[in-house]
């Protein structure tokens, strides 16, 4: 019979190395892109994968996978406005998009609402995330007012959104108007990226200590029945696969050198 102290001490060891979350944020359209972008150089723990009907944009975007949509319906040109169109083109390429997602525990789907990819496929990628037993949340960032009837695109995207994830989170342009001041567009755009990306930090944080906590109930739970314990080696979750498009002639040359920048998959 072990020990009071040896069964802590086990199940504080399987606690502390059983579980490393895989965390994935992907970004749909061209504001999902840039934030993925600027994740994929600034916070090396999570995953982070690019989803655009947009070829050329898509060609800029630095990401660990990147995944053209759609190439058929949009000829690699964006989803020029339409919500259905993006819909349309992610529902096309649910098999990859899968395969991209199917090891995460954790995943943020980031979108700018109002446009045609951001709004029509962001409900799909996290419909996919759902089906995967992923841990879902979403960020959808509000047009600016000025951008008119993009509001309207925008407010059924994210009731569209709301459907499939409960923890959506909703940004708006307008608040970087206040903050922004005399700086451009693309500096204001980077504070929102800066929060956003803190906003995953701290919510990874969280959502790994919970994780760990419910771990360590468990274990501890399992070893309330058991004597002895043969052979309870830590284990250590497996690092996220990155999937490798076939090489046809649809898939982007990349400027960046393979190891940093895997093929951007195509359908
Ligand atoms: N914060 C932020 N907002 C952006 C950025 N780019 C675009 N937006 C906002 O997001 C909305 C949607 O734009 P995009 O993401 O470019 O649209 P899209 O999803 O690519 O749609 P299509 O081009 O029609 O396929 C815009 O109306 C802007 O308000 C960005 O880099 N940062
Ligand atoms: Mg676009």
């Amino acid at each position: 019979m072990m020990n009071r102290t040896e069964n802590e001490q086990i199940v504080a060891a399987l606690s502390r190395d059983l579980i490393e979350p895989r965390i994935t944020v992907v970004g749909c359209g061209g504001a999902g892109n840039n934030i993925v972008h600027s994740i994929y150089w600034s916070n090396k723990n999570v995953e982070t994968i690019a989803v655009n009907t947009d070829e050329a944009k898509l060609e800029g975007v630095d990401a660990h996978k990147r995944i053209l949509i759609g190439k058929d319906v949009t000829h690699g040109q964006g989803a020029g406005g339409f919500p259905e169109v993006g819909e349309l083109c992610a529902n096309m390429a649910r098999g990859f998009i899968r395969d991209a997602l199917k090891n995460s525990d954790i995943v943020f789907v980031v979108a700018g609402m109002g446009g045609g990819t951001g709004t029509g496929a962001a409900p799909v990628v996290a419909e996919i995330a759902n089906e995967l037993n992923a841990v879902t949340f979403a960020i959808a960032i509000n047009p600016f007012s000025y951008e008119g009837s993009r509001q309207e695109v925008a407010k059924q995207g994210i009731d569209r959104l709301r459907q499939q994830v409960e923890r959506t989170i909703v940004l708006e342009n307008d608040y970087l108007l206040n903050l922004a001041g005399d700086s451009t567009v693309g500096e204001s755009f980077a504070v929102i990226e800066r929060f956003i990306n803190k906003l995953i930090g701290s919510l990874n944080a969280r959502i790994s200590r919970e994780l760990q906590e419910q771990i360590r109930i468990e274990v501890a739970e399992a070893f309330l029945d058991i004597d002895t314990v043969e052979s309870a080696k830590p284990t250590r979750a497996p690092m996220a696969e990155i999937l490798y498009a076939e090489s046809t002639s649809d898939t982007i040359e990349t400027p960046f050198p393979s190891k940093d920048i895997p093929e951007i998959l195509s359908r």
